[in-house]
This record gives C-alpha cells, sequence and structure tokens, in this order.
C-alpha cells in the first residue's frame, strides 16, 4: 500500500508530490513531516517561527574561544582528573553566579578517525535517502528505541525547530543494533551485507565512544575527590542512546533554532561535532557563544544526572543550536544515561557537613519521564527534584 503523509502541522500547507511514481504503482502522494524531504523551502513555515523575544540573534553571537581543551589520552591520570575537575568547576562552582556551565572538548580521545569517519558517512547518507525510506522509521513517541523525528517535542511543543534525527538506543548493542535502519546502500552489497555494513560501522563507533565515556566518568569521579569507580557504580548499567542530527539549509535562520536552549537529560553527552559547519552555542555570563568545530575534538558535555550526583558542583550546559541558509549541518550526539533504576543521589563524601543534599533522591526513569513531558525551552527539569 502507498504511503500517504499529511505534511501539515509541520510542514508547508500544501502536500508536494516529492518522488515520481515508479513504474507500475499508483502515484505516490506524499509530503512528509520531516524537513529533510527535499523541498527546498524560500520562507520559514509558520511553525518554526519563534515570537520576536526568543529568537536566536545571531549578529550578537561571538565565538568562544576558551573552551578548554583536555588531551585524554596523555597518559597522566592524575593531571587529566584536574584539568577535567578546572574545566567542570571553573565557571560552575566557583563562580556560581556565572550562567556558564560544563562544556570542554577533549583530543586524542582514543576513537580511531576511520570509525568516527565511517559513522559520518552513514549519518550523511542515511539523510540522503529517498523520503518513503526513511519515513518507514518515522515516529514521535520517545519510548521507541529507533525511530526518525523531527524537531524535538512534536506533540508537546507550540513552535517546531528546525531539525530532524535519527534516534537509536544502543547498549547492548546485541540487543539493539538488529532493528537500526539497514540503508544506506552501498553500492554493489547485497542487502544482508548492507545491513552488515550499517550495524559494523555505527557498532563500532558506539563501542569506541562508551569506551572513552567511562574513562571520562571515572576522571570526573577522581576530580571530586571520589574513587574512581564510584559515579559508575551510582549510575549503574548504562544505558546509550544515540541522536544523528540533520539541520538541513533554513531559509530564515534568524527566526528559529535547529534545537532550542536546554541542558541534557542524562549523565554524559559526547558530541561529535560537523567539521565543516558550525552551529553549536553554549551560555556563558547570559551571553550565547559559538562553540567553533575542532578537528578530532570531541564536545563533552555535562548533563543533569551529573550535576545532581556531584551535588550541584558541576553544572549541566546549557546549549542550542542555530541553523543556516547555506549548508545543511550534521551532529552525532552520544548519550550515557543511568540505569533506569538507579538511585540519583550525590555520595555522602561530597555532601558538606550537617547540609541538605541539593537534591531529592530520584530515580532516572523518573526523571527523565518528567523531561519528557516539558517542552525542551522550559523551566530547567532539575528544579522539579530540588530540595526546599
Ligand atoms: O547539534 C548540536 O551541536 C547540538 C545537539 C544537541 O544539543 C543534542 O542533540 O541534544
Amino acid at each position: 500500500m502507498p504511503h500517504l503523509y499529511r505534511i501539515s502541522p509541520l510542514g508547508p500547507t500544501n502536500p508536494t508530490t516529492l518522488s515520481p511514481p515508479s513504474p507500475g504503482t499508483a502515484p505516490v502522494l506524499m509530503a512528509a513531516k520531516v524537513i529533510s524531504s527535499g523541498i527546498r523551502y524560500t520562507t520559514l513555515p509558520e511553525s518554526y517561527v519563534r515570537p520576536v523575544n526568543d529568537r536566536p540573534n545571531l549578529s550578537e553571537v561571538s565565538n568562544c574561544d576558551d573552551v578548554p581543551i583536555i588531551d585524554i589520552g596523555c597518559g597522566d591520570r592524575h593531571l587529566i582528573s584536574q584539568q577535567i575537575g578546572y574545566a567542570c568547576r571553573r565557571y560552575g562552582f566557583f563562580q556560581k553566579e556565572l550562567t556558564w556551565r560544563t562544556i570542554n572538548q577533549v583530543v586524542n580521545h582514543g576513537v580511531p578517525d576511520e570509525i568516527v569517519q565511517k559513522m559520518q558517512q552513514v549519518g550523511k547518507e542515511f539523510f540522503l535517502l529517498p523520503i518513503e525510506e526513511k519515513m518507514k522509521h518515522y515516529s514521535e513517541d520517545p519510548a521507541k528505541t529507533m525511530r526518525l523525528s523531527t524537531s524535538f517535542n512534536v506533540q508537546k511543543e507550540q513552535v517546531h525547530n528546525w531539525r530532524d534525527y535519527l534516534r537509536l538506543h544502543c547498549y547492548p548493542l546485541d540487543q539493539y543494533s538488529p532493528e537500526w535502519p539497514s540503508n544506506p546502500s552501498y553500492f554493489k552489497l547485497t542487502h544482508v551485507e548492507k545491513s552488515i555494513r550499517i550495524r559494523e560501522y555505527v557498532g563500532n563507533y558506539c563501542t569506541a565512544v562508551r569506551d572513552l565515556g567511562m574513562r571520562i566518568l571515572e576522571s570526573i569521579s577522581e576530580s571530586l575527590g571520589l574513587q574512581k569507580e564510584q559515579i559508575k557504580t551510582i549510575l549503574g548499567e548504562q544505558g546509550q542512546h544515540m541522536a544523528i542530527n540533520h539541520y538541513p539549509v533554513c531559509p530564515e535562520p534568524e527566526l528559529t533554532y535547529g534545537l532550542p536552549g536546554h541542558t541534557d537529560p542524562n549523565a554524559l553527552t559526547i558530541l561529535l561535532q560537523d567539521t565543516l559547519v558550525s552551529g553549536l552555542q553554549v551560555l556563558k555570563d547570559g551571553k550565547w557563544l559559538a562553540v567553533k568545530p575542532c578537528p578530532n575534538a570531541f564536545v563533552i558535555n555535562i548533563g543533569d544526572q551529573l550535576e545532581a550526583v556531584s551535588n550541584g558542583e558541576y553544572k549541566s550546559v546549557w546549549h542550542r543550536a542555530v541553523v543556516n541558509s547555506d549548508n545543511p549541518r550534521m551532529s552525532i550526539a552520544s548519550f550515557l544515561c543511568p540505569c533506569n533504576d538507579s538511585i540519583i543521589r550525590a555520595p555522602e563524601e561530597i555532601i558538606k557537613d550537617g547540609s541538605k543534599p541539593v537534591f531529592k533522591d530520584f530515580t532516572y526513569a523518573e526523571y527523565y519521564k518528567k523531561f519528557w513531558t516539558r517542552n525542551l525551552d522550559q523551566e530547567h527539569c532539575l528544579q522539579f527534584f530540588k530540595n526546599q
């Protein structure tokens, strides 16, 4: 049966024929909810236009020149944890009045170039697939473990974001990789070979990034004066998700976001930026600053769970993605997420004598549920879990 997609409310008002009918089949009138549909927009559809007081003001954004760069492969554990601690505290704990939160970049990270390039290739090729192929994976249900979607939370939000994304659960690999898309196609490969290839490329990347994330968590633990394994123990058997974000060329980038300002609900995010096209911005002293892509580096964001586990000493970073009218942009975010049943609680060692922990105890499942009931750009979700 042909797939018929309605554009409303996410796209132009009239459905558009995007692909010619295949020989011998009925014409497929198709228009997609996603924005990577092949339509070249000349104006921004109404549902993406932000109110005047909530626009990116791109001309006022300057470059962030001092994102700490940490050589994670230097072999000196003590130095790494000192640098991570410094980066995490720098504007978070010691200068609490500032809104700059914790973001840093790691180089010499041990994820081989070839694995990174293949991952980027898969991401790019996926979003170049014909719309009908991509839409096989479309869903607006955040509970799905593999889905193509758009914006952020289309069922809840008032204004949409100029982003499509493929979201994959990645750990345990054996459990989730069989449900990943078996396209993009690699020339001259059989269907079976193709699906092996994508699973191999993406799977290798996931494994390498997970290993990097675990090493960073150990350093973070040590930087807080805790045992190396302590934070990992609190977080339990961590899940891992990936968002391959695709931001198509946008006709009016001043009027919308790829993703509005938010912090990540998970523990740690390992972000692979597009090497050529900028778009990531972080909040510092109440101003948005652009983080230029740094070759061979991952951007590391502290997420809400590490803010809670560190008793608010390390802050989760406010960041956003802006779009542009010249080039599409891709970013690949890998999220390490506590086990659903883990009790998120700061260890006694880092709670000052006699004081109440900053946050109530909660499970990650509770937090994640709350996170998805909101719009991305609402009040910080951690506020709901604060001790009075
Ligand atoms: O595209 C980016 O640089 C940021 C992506 C992001 O914030 C996210 O996926 O949560």
